[in-house]
């Protein structure tokens, strides 16, 4: 393990890294079907601050048993009958855990079985890669208990689905499966088999890249989508600038040159 993250001390969260810098993250609390209570939150703030520091190359992010996550702690929540100002914090906690692995700059793909609801659903579109199976539902349950999303789904959620969809599933409860959800956004891959098998070839994939170069993915489109087109323009080309002539690259231009690359084929 890493130096970063072999000092970690982790609650919820059951770390693997394998050889090949592909960190596997899995929640680990599946009595409880990986609800997030305040303590996992924790948990993923600690580990995304690492990750980036950590030379992990991407990430795949799981949950244990057969639900990926339940969101909130809902147990958790009754019991601590927390206070306007003590919730507001707490969701600021999931910000922060959210942000970090949006704008960490190392790619995340999540596995998703079963489940992902609520907060489950804030946590896997924090994501940069979405990885479903024929297990996998999508759902925003907040309205029908009561609540209402503090974990950043009206910026992410809404990004994937768009507004509409979203206060549709809040309002009603509806629930994507299938076809459906890959088509309205929620999801990058739909397998057959398993979403952690999937996961993992996609993480791998993604780990040949050069850090650097995922670094600029993983924070850059994020980061250009919050300005203006004015801005933008700028900052994409202050990052090409230094992603695009990093020294680490100038093999792979060099192969390219020398026609012993690949190639883009339609099946690539
Ligand atoms: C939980 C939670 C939870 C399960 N908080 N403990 N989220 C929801 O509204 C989803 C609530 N959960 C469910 O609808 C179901 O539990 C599942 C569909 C996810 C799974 O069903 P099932 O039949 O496999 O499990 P279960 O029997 O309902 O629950 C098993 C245990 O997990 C049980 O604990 P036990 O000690 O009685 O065995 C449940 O209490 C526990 N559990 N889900 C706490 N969510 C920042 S704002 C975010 C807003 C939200 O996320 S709202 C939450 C939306």
């Amino acid at each position: 393990m890493a130096k970063d993250l072999g000092a970690l001390n982790l609650q919820n969260i059951a770390l693997d890294l394998h050889d090949d810098g592909v960190l596997v993250a899995t929640l680990n609390r599946p009595d409880k079907r990986n609800a997030l209570n305040a303590e996992t939150v924790e948990d993923l703030i600690d580990l995304f601050v690492a990750v980036p520091r950590a030379g992990v190359r991407a990430v795949v992010l799981a949950g244990k048993g057969d639900h990926f996550c339940a969101g909130l702690d809902l147990v958790e929540h009754h019991q601590e009958d927390r206070s306007p100002a003590e919730f507001m914090h707490l969701c600021l906690r999931w910000h922060e855990a959210f942000n970090k692995m949006e704008y960490g700059g190392v790619p995340i793909i999540a596995a998703l079985q079963g489940a992902v609801v609520g907060g489950g659903l804030e946590l896997a579109s924090s994501a940069h890669i979405r990885v479903m199976d024929q297990s996998t539902y999508f759902a925003l349950p907040e309205g029908t208990r009561g609540l209402f999303t503090g974990g950043g789904a009206t910026i992410r959620v809404s990004q994937l689905v768009g507004k509409a969809r979203m206060i549709d599933m809040m309002l009603t409860g509806r629930v994507y499966k299938g076809q459906e959800a890959m088509d309205v956004g929620l999801a990058q891959y739909m397998v057959e088999g398993s979403c952690y098998d999937k996961a993992l070839e996609v993480a791998r994939r993604a780990a040949e890249n050069l850090p650097l170069s995922n670094f600029a993915i993983c924070s850059a489109i994020s980061h250009v989508g919050n300005m203006s087109a004015l801005d933008a323009s700028y900052a994409e080309s202050v990052v090409a600038g230094i992603v695009n002539t990093q020294p680490e690259a100038r093999h792979r231009l060099e192969a390219f040159a020398n026609k012993t690359a690949a190639r883009v084929r339609p099946n690539s």
